[in-house]
C-alpha cells in the first residue's frame, strides 16, 4: 500500500542516522531512543502507523515548538513529523484538528530549497513541484492540482496576500522563507487547510510512526517490542 511513492532519494545525501544537517548550522537530526521507542504514545492508528498529537501527551501537551525540534522530539520515538499521502489520511488530520480545536500543527512536508534540490528540473517551479515530505521523502503532488485520487485540493486558496498557498508571504515581510507545511487551523478565514510557513514559527505537532527509525531500532536491538 506503500510502495508507489516517488522517493527523492536524490534529493538529499541520503541520511545515515543522526548525520542529516538541518538549514541552521550545528542543528541535527535526532536518533531514536529505543526505550522511548518501546513506550511511544500511541494515540491513534491507521494502516499500521501509530499516531499522537503533541497537546495529548503529558509533558509535551504545552510544547510549541520549530518545525525541526518537532521532527527531532518525534524522531526519539521512532516517529517523525506527519506525512499526510491519501485523502483519507488528511480527513483524519483534519478531524483531529477540527474536534480538539487545535489552531495548527507542523507536518513533515518541507520545500527542496536547500543543499543538494539544485539542478532538478523536475522540482521547478519550486513553488508547484518542489515539495516532499521530509519523513519518507516522497514528493508532494503539484500544489496547484488536486491529488491523485483525492476528491479535493488540500492547500488553501487563500492567505496573507489573499493568494492560494503555497504564498511565500513572509519573504515579502522579513526575507524568511516559507519552507514547511503547517496544517492551520482557520487562520485565513478559510478552513482547515495547508500552508507554507517559515520553519521556525512555533507550534504543536503530529508524530506519525517512521518505519525506517522502527526498523532501524529493531534491527540494533534484538528482542524489542516497538
Ligand atoms: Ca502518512
Ligand atoms: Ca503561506
Amino acid at each position: 500500500m506503500k510502495t508507489c511513492y516517488i522517493f527523492l532519494f536524490t534529493l538529499v545525501a541520503v541520511p545515515s542516522f543522526g548525520q542529516l544537517r538541518s538549514n541552521r548550522p550545528g542543528r541535527f537530526l535526532t536518533l531514536p531512543v529505543p526505550e522511548k521507542c518501546s513506550s511511544r504514545p500511541k494515540e491513534f492508528a491507521f494502516r499500521g502507523h501509530n499516531y499522537f498529537y503533541s497537546g495529548h501527551v503529558p509533558g509535551l501537551s504545552n510544547r510549541r515548538v520549530d518545525w525541526l525540534d518537532g521532527r527531532n522530539i518525534c524522531r526519539e520515538y521512532c516517529m517523525d513529523l506527519v506525512s499526510i499521502e491519501s485523502q483519507e489520511e488528511n480527513n483524519m488530520i483534519f478531524r483531529l484538528i477540527q474536534s480538539n480545536d487545535v489552531p495548527y500543527i507542523w507536518t513533515s512536508g518541507r520545500l527542496c530549497d536547500f543543499k543538494g534540490c539544485e539542478n532538478r528540473a523536475d522540482l521547478e517551479p519550486k513553488s508547484l513541484y518542489g515539495w516532499f515530505w521530509s519523513a519518507n521523502r516522497a514528493k508532494i503532488s503539484p500544489t496547484n492540482q488536486v491529488p491523485s485520487g483525492w476528491g479535493y485540493n488540500p492547500w488553501s486558496q487563500t492567505g496573507h496576500k489573499k493568494q492560494r498557498q503555497p504564498d511565500n508571504a513572509e519573504f515579502d515581510i522579513n526575507g524568511t522563507t516559507e519552507s514547511c507545511l503547517s496544517v492551520l487551523n482557520n487562520v485565513y478565514n478559510d478552513g482547515i487547510a495547508w500552508h507554507d510557513v517559515a520553519c521556525y514559527h512555533e507550534k504543536p505537532f503530529v508524530c506519525e510512526d517512521s518505519e525506517e527509525l522502527l526498523n532501524y531500532v529493531a534491527s540494533t536491538n534484538p528482542g524489542i517490542r516497538l
